[in-house]
């Protein structure tokens, strides 16, 4: 600790001592491989599904890749609908059923025509409502099986939505999500607003799944890539 002589010698101790356990998890979200790429995404209502899956589409356009959506948000129709709207404005066909269809039936025919359109990645939106009849992970495992048996490894990634605002309850749903369904990939939203998100450090600690990105706001544009260096920065409040 001799080295500390100031405030902003213990500021850059703490930036390095929280980016070493940030490291780890730094891990981008590599979509070259399998072709369709499959990403299911999964995560309690609110936390920002349906938008981060419009900016994750985004990212994968601005690289010449070709997308499909798959509206397996069932339980609401509201979620279907506001799917389709991100697709309309990004120019993503979204292949859909109605309002209580079964999940995992979207989920096949979605799987089905990424592969007959020669899609690059198929993103599956999914609901996120808990304590309800249906159980929420077991209809989950369910679409991975149809997907797993449509495409080859698919879904190749699990990726788990978490709101920083929620933060110790972030860590319980990771824990919850990973134990049913392993979770390969973390998207943290809303890191826009006054949460610094140090909930990540338990779960970059003890999960140690990477954490692919973070949202940064409502837009298209507002997904970036997650940067253990910068994310310890902003937890410390250095520049
Ligand atoms: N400020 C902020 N709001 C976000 C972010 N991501 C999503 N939201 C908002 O959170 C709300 C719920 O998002 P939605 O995608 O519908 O969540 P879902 O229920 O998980 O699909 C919407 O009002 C989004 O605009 C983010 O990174 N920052
Ligand atoms: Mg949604």
């Amino acid at each position: 600790m001799g080295r500390i002589k100031t405030d902003d010698d213990l500021k850059e101790a703490m930036v390095e001592e929280i980016e070493g356990l940030l490291v780890p998890v730094e891990k981008p979200l590599r979509t070259n491989g399998p072709v369709p790429f499959v990403i299911l995404a999964l995560g309690v209502n609110g936390v920002g599904k349906t938008t981060t899956i419009a900016k994750l589409a985004k990212i994968f356009l601005d690289q010449d890749k070709r997308v499909l959506f798959g509206a397996c948000d069932t339980f609401r129709a509201s979620a279907i609908e506001q799917l389709e709207v991100w697709g309309a404005r990004l120019g993503i066909e979204t292949v859909k059923h109605r309002h209580d269809a079964d999940p995992a039936a979207v989920a096949y025919d979605a799987a089905k025509a990424a592969r007959a359109r020669g899609m690059d990645v198929l993103i599956l939106d999914s609901a996120g409502r808990l304590h309800t009849k249906v159980n929420l992970m077991e209809e989950m495992k369910k679409i991975k099986r149809v997907v797993g048996k449509e495409l080859e490894g698919a879904p190749h990634e699990t990726l788990l939505v978490v709101d920083a605002t929620n933060g110790q309850n972030a860590i319980a749903q990771a824990e919850k999500f990973n134990e049913a369904l392993s979770v390969t990939g973390i998207v943290i939203t809303k890191l826009d607003g006054t949460a610094k998100g140090g909930f990540v450090l338990p779960i970059a600690h003890s999960l140690r799944i990477p954490i692919r990105y973070i949202g940064v706001g409502e837009q298209m544009d507002d997904l970036i890539p997650f940067r253990a260096r910068d994310f310890a920065k902003a937890m410390v409040g250095v520049e």
